[in-house]
């Protein structure tokens, strides 16, 4: 039956239609193939012109929210907060105006050719030399930095890394402030409320910037002092492919006594973990511009600094005429006492563990009455960002810009769960923020609060981190492998209530990343 029929139906209508069919049946197959990818590309594109605000979907961690028709997974650039108030915007956000300056620094930023090592490398300078001048203040001090762009064409802002400034001082531009175009100048101030170890960089056209040396080291030290003798700060930055310490290609003496204690300051301003091991023993003081409780003394172990990160190491110089050596890596070293130890110690089998190291002492607050629970699940898969395909960082299976947006209110207790299934180390982020390690890879901490602000997070590692949301704004948690941020690894985490007038791209052309 069914095969007479079909029999008979080609005289009446396939030899018309099968011609049809051929053309047709192609194009919808294509059509089938190429329409879901126009669309992913048409949803990666980003508009010439935009607003944070606007960047992804809402993630209230499962705390208050406070327009609930606002939240939810939304689509491209579906994310903005509708108000039921008006919001605050984060220029607000700053320290009292009324209050003179204890520390006042003028800094000027230009686009120039450096010399390391004897080489050429063309990169960025302040005032005149990479890495730019040492900020030194004491604690509490309100600090001023007048910021002038006398030659960056891409324009520049100063990001003030590890310092928890009120939102509008971040320097991140597009977000925070517009970028400085050349002859334009912006005014930072903000009290150094902690002690520690610190930088500041552009973040516009950060890789770049950044990579070519638009950077220097900010140093707050306690009213009380430092108990060390010596006081010195050791930038490691690879310059065109040269490894440096504070902008030279070779190691850094410090003529130290025998029998004095040195702080040494390694600031990590590249994009990849660096690993510090010296030929004695050392105390690790301070990760991140926060106090290590109750250092005890190291021997035969490496520390890892992610980057951005920061240590404060300290050595005591021997007292029978040898020196401290301190390696930054293989090919550089911070060589402290007498002349000697040019010979660099071998690199030890095993890292010294944060989690463990030193001794506990209360957070000063309860990460299990936490009011937040986010997620930052860091994968790659194939799609589009930014118009462009291929294999990119993904924020809990999102791509760029379509990435979370954290929701939080001033006063929330936020854990956060990050977890690394992208293949490749990511040093992680938040700006305006300390961060305590809970756990890693499921395994409480054990030792001194582990605080950052920039955690080395390896391929298949997951990390429990919490902090309280005290500094309200609009702030970047982001891979600070500025390739990676680049590439869309950046999400932000916004305190409900806030707005910026700033907009990515625009007529300053900001470009943070
Ligand atoms: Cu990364």
């Amino acid at each position: 039956m069914t095969a007479s029929s079909s029999r008979r139906r080609p005289t009446a209508g396939v030899s018309s239609g099968r011609p049809v069919l051929k053309v047709v049946l192609p194009i919808l197959a294509t059509i089938a193939i190429v329409a879901p990818l126009a669309w992913l590309w048409q949803a990666s594109r980003v508009p010439g012109s935009y607003s944070v605000m606007d960047m992804g979907y809402l993630d209230y961690g499962g705390g208050a929210m406070h327009d609930p028709a606002g939240g939810g997974p939304g689509g491209h650039m579906q994310g903005h907060v509708h108000h039921s108030e008006p919001s605050r915007l984060i220029t607000d956000l700053v320290v009292d105006t009324a209050r003179p300056a204890d520390v006042r620094v003028d800094l000027v930023a230009r686009q120039q050719t450096l010399t390391v090592g004897g080489r050429s490398v063309s990169g960025f300078t302040v005032n005149g030399t990479s890495p730019g001048p040492e900020i030194r203040a004491t604690q509490g001090d309100l600090i001023e930095v007048h910021l002038r762009n006398d030659s960056v064409a891409d324009g520049v802002t100063l990001h003030w890394h590890g310092v928890d400034v009120p939102n509008a001082m971040d320097g991140v531009a597009g977000v925070t402030q517009d970028a400085v175009p050349i002859g334009g100048e912006f005014t930072y101030r903000f009290v150094a409320t902690q002690a520690g170890s610190f930088w500041y960089h552009s973040h516009q056209v950060s890789n770049p910037q950044v990579a070519g040396g638009l950077l220097g080291s900010l140093v707050v030290t306690p009213k009380s002092g430092i108990a060390q003798q010596v006081d010195v700060s050791a930038i490691a930055h690879t310059y065109g492919g040269l490894r440096t310490i504070n902008g030279k290609a070779e190691d850094l003496r410090v003529p130290v006594h025998p029998g004095e204690r040195v702080r040494v300051r390694v600031i990590n301003t590249d994009n990849g973990p660096m690993t510090i091991w010296t030929n004695g023993s050392y105390r690790l003081l301070a990760v991140d511009g926060t106090d290590v409780h109750q250092p005890t003394a190291v021997t035969g172990r490496s520390v890892t600094l992610t980057a951005g990160a920061r240590a404060d190491l300290e050595a005591q110089v021997p007292g029978d005429g040898t020196a401290v050596r301190i390696q930054l890596s293989k090919a550089t070293a911070v060589v402290i006492g007498p002349q000697g130890a040019d010979v660099p110690p071998p690199q030890p089998d095993h890292d010294l563990d944060l989690l463990t190291y030193g001794s506990p002492t209360p957070l000063g607050f309860d990460p299990a009455q936490a009011t937040r629970r986010f997620d930052y699940l860091v994968g790659r898969r194939p799609g589009f960002v930014k118009g462009r395909p291929g294999m990119w960082w993904s924020i809990n299976g999102h791509l760029f810009p379509n990435v979370p947006m954290y929701v939080v209110r001033e006063g929330d207790i936020v854990v956060m769960h990050i977890e690394n299934r992208s293949g490749e180390v990511h040093p992680m982020h938040l700006h305006g923020h300390h961060v305590v390690v809970l756990a890693r890879n499921g395994v409480a901490a054990s030792g001194s609060p582990w605080w950052v602000d920039s955690l080395n997070v390896l391929a298949k590692e997951s990390y429990d981190v919490a902090f309280v949301a005290n500094n309200p704004g609009i702030w970047m948690d982001h891979c600070h492998n500025l390739k990676h941020a680049a590439q869309g690894m950046v999400a932000h985490l916004m305190y409900e209530g806030f707005d910026t007038p700033y907009r990515i791209a625009g007529p300053a052309d900001n470009q943070p990343e």
